[in-house]
């Protein structure tokens, strides 16, 4: 099993951690708790770069080595830092649990060292007919984020 956790920090109030594991070449189990946040659907996503030298902002683009379009966690046709959208209540927090096969800890597409990212709006799942729909869901600032590293 290898165990990894991201901290995330925020200029905006937000705070969470999100933890990883995977056990050998299986899905990769996201589980995390948010908080700080306004009520709704807020795109989620693995950006390139574990590089917070200008905050979120220099994360990079969502973490896509095969090279394809922005969507959903269920299409075929994804980055594989699309993780979707976590739902958040009313008492502006969120806990989540979700599998996905894209994102391994482990091996020549690994995300350790990477970021986890946390928008303002919710993700379009390359559905919203607008100009960034295709290569960010068109989900707003980054509010919130965080470098993925190795756990004991
Ligand atoms: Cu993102
Ligand atoms: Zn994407």
């Amino acid at each position: 099993m290898v165990k990894a956790v991201a901290v995330l920090s925020s200029s905006e109030g937000v705070s969470g951690t999100i933890f990883f594991s995977q056990d050998g070449e299986g899905p990769t189990t996201v589980t995390g708790n948010i908080s700080g946040l306004k009520p709704g659907l807020h795109g989620f996503h693995v950006h390139a770069l574990g590089d917070t030298t200008n905050g979120c902002m220099s994360t990079g683009p969502h973490f896509n080595p095969a090279g394809k379009e922005h969507g959903a966690p269920q299409d075929e046709n994804r980055h594989a830092g699309d993780l979707g959208n976590v739902t958040v209540g009313d008492d502006g927090s969120a806990n989540f649990s979700v599998t996905d096969n894209q994102i391994p800890l482990t091996g020549p597409n690994s995300i350790i060292g990477r970021a986890v990212v946390v928008h303002a709006d919710p993700d379009d799942l390359g559905k919203g007919g607008h100009e960034l729909s295709k290569s960010t869901g068109n989900a707003g600032g980054r509010v919130a984020c965080g470098i993925i590293g190795l756990q004991g």
